[in-house]
């Protein structure tokens, strides 16, 4: 048996689920993308968290690949998890933080007994990640960390057609 893996083209602050994953920088403080839409649409609550996590643990950064969680504020969920994304580089390889991002949000989302997880696709806008191998590198993630006992469904939201089928065409290739 495996989680389902569904695949929404929209707008993930709009998304009703247990945990909405931010594609966040190392700060927590906000930025652009998908992190600036979930910020605005979840309140400040979602940054007075950020804030308080930072005073806590994360004052040099949180590290790529790894994630935290906070409030979801007025957004609909219960959780918003927060991951930074690695930055595409053409000369290194750094898939594994990518994967990591999705293993470590899934597990922090595991922690809180979230089984609805909203993914975006994460490192493809600002930090310019090609879309088809990001999908890959995030259907595959979620395939091999999502434990059916713990989760409902992994939702991945895309913002536009073109990541839409670049998803749909990982997750057709990777469940043949
Ligand atoms: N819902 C779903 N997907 C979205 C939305 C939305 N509301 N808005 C954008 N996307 P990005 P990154 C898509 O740049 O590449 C931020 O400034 C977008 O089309 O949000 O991981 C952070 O603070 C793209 O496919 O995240 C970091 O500094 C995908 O979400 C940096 O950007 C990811 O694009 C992180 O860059």
């Amino acid at each position: 048996m495996t989680v389902p893996i569904t695949l929404v083209l929209g707008d993930i602050t709009a998304q009703h689920a247990d945990a909405v994953v931010n594609a966040a920088n190392s700060s927590l403080l906000g930025g652009g993308g998908v992190d600036g839409a979930i910020h605005r649409r979840g309140g400040p609550e979602i940054l007075a968290d950020c804030r308080r996590l930072r005073a806590s643990h994360w004052g040099k950064g949180l590290p790529t690949g790894q994630a935290v969680v906070t409030t979801a504020g007025r957004l609909h969920a219960t959780h918003v998890i927060h991951t930074v994304g690695p930055v595409w580089s053409a000369t290194e390889d750094r898939s594994a933080l990518l994967v990591s991002c999705h293993r470590e949000a899934l597990r922090v989302a595991a922690e809180v007994g979230a089984r609805t997880v909203a993914f975006p696709a994460i490192s493809t806008g600002v930090y310019r990640w090609p879309l088809d191998d990001a999908a890959r590198i995030a259907v595959g993630a979620v395939r091999e960390a999502a434990d059916p006992a713990l989760f409902d469904e992994v939702r991945f939201v895309l913002f536009d057609q073109a990541a839409y089928d670049a998803f749909a065409d990982a997750l057709a290739a990777h469940d043949g």
